[in-house]
């Protein structure tokens, strides 16, 4: 299974096509709505995200509700093109006037993507990288995975996202929490955080640095539970699902870090405290009587729950900005100002939980047979008795 994904920040739509999913598969638009509009809340989110209502339109390979194994278009409008159609529109400026409508960008944010891929490609005018760089583009992101997301509930795996860590202030979390609790609580916290004891100081810190025209970062986790034990592969590299986590993880927007289960803790131990000792049950076949690798041994999932982080650094759009040099005359000054969020942590959470259920979903679909959906799901099954009674 692929995906690609088009379109520009303040272009018409944001588009994704899909290939590879199994036929007969259920999906409504609601089913990627419902991910697109947790994405787009969340406590420190900049003014962009109440001009927006994203939901999608599904424009091919589904009829009436089911998949039909040709790829999936899917569409989600910008409401903001509206003010930008003669900024990012692609017929020639008329002659004379361009420099009244380019809002051009000439000094190069730290940490963003705008001089980097200036020279790459050779843009004097650097909106043409941040149209493309923007965390816009998670949007359509969060549509693929949010159908992968559908795939895994049908067959028994559950997912779910919560903030650890803003701006230094971390959850001390309920270790006896489930994915349901975690995904209740999550959604009622403004800063999507389990731990309501520290909801508030966590606000607070991002309203400081808004305060400061300044930005932070922080961790998310994303639990995945119901994988069956043998998914992956510790043969090549480049078949290793961890290392395909890791990818998606570190492809976020912002995203510098990855950790699994205990991740950097596990330098710090010996082995004896890292590995997750063996048991064996008639009911649920062979688990672990701790879960410190975070669900993945050999690149490959040992069926206990799916545990990863990931770290987000503060957004580098800072509206007190750090100093830069202006690429056309080379002084130096004070860093462009582009409309940002001060924090958008728990919306990056979202992200996460969607992007791990695409490498779930597409090992998944590796490793079993993925033309029809009832067959696939049928030999899932027939996986997880194999595994249990081996
Ligand atoms: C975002 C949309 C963007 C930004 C943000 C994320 O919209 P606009 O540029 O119109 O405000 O708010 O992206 C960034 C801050 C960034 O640096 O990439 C979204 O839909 O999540």
């Amino acid at each position: 299974m692929r995906y690609l994904t088009a379109g520009e920040s303040h272009g018409p739509q944001l588009t994704t096509i899909l290939e590879g999913l199994p036929a007969g598969m259920p999906l409504l638009a609601s089913d990627i709505d419902e991910g697109l509009q947790r994405r787009q809340k969340g406590y420190g989110r900049g003014r962009r995200m109440q001009i927006e209502k994203d939901t999608v339109e599904i424009l091919s390979g589904v009829r009436h509700g089911q998949t039909l194994g040709s790829p999936v278009a899917l569409v989600v409008k910008n409401n903001d093109w509206k003010h930008w159609t003669k900024i990012m529109g692609p017929e020639p400026l008329e002659e004379g006037h361009e420099d009244e409508v380019k809002r051009k960008i000439t000094r190069p944010r730290p940490g963003h993507a705008d001089l980097n891929g200036a020279i790459k490609y050779g843009h004097r005018d650097m909106r043409n990288v941040l149209e493309r760089s923007s965390a816009r583009e998670t949007t359509v992101r969060v549509a693929a995975g949010a159908v992968a997301k559908k795939l895994l509930s049908l067959v028994g795996v559950s997912i779910v996202s919560h903030v650890v860590e803003i701006g230094g202030i971390k959850a001390n979390l309920d270790p006896t929490l489930t994915i349901e609790n975690l995904k209740e609580m999550t959604e009622l916290s403004p800063v999507r955080c389990a731990d309501t004891s520290v909801e508030q100081k966590m606000m607070e810190a991002i309203d400081n640095a808004k305060k400061n025209g300044d930005s932070i970062g922080g961790v998310v986790e994303v639990i995945a539970s119901g994988m069956p034990a043998g998914v992956g592969s510790y043969v090549q590299y480049d078949r290793k699902l961890d290392a395909k986590l890791a990818a998606a993880i570190i492809s976020i927007n912002a995203f510098k870090g990855v950790e699994f289960g205990i991740g950097f803790e596990a330098a710090r131990k010996p082995g004896s405290e890292v590995h997750d000792e063996i048991i064996w049950s008639e009911d649920e076949g062979y688990t672990r009587k701790t879960n410190r690798l975070g669900g993945m041994e050999g690149g490959m999932t040992s069926g206990m729950p799916i545990v990863v982080r990931g770290v987000m650094k503060p957004i580098p759009t800072l509206y007190k900005p750090l100093m830069s040099v202006d690429i056309d005359s080379k002084e130096a000054f004070s860093a462009s100002v582009e409309r940002s969020d001060s924090c958008a942590v728990p919306a990056a959470a979202v992200v996460a939980e969607h992007v791990v259920a695409w490498e779930l979903a597409n090992a998944l679909l590796e490793q079993f047979y993925s033309d029809r959906f009832d067959a696939f799901a049928a030999e899932i099954e027939r996986q997880r008795k194999f595994a249990r009674e081996f």
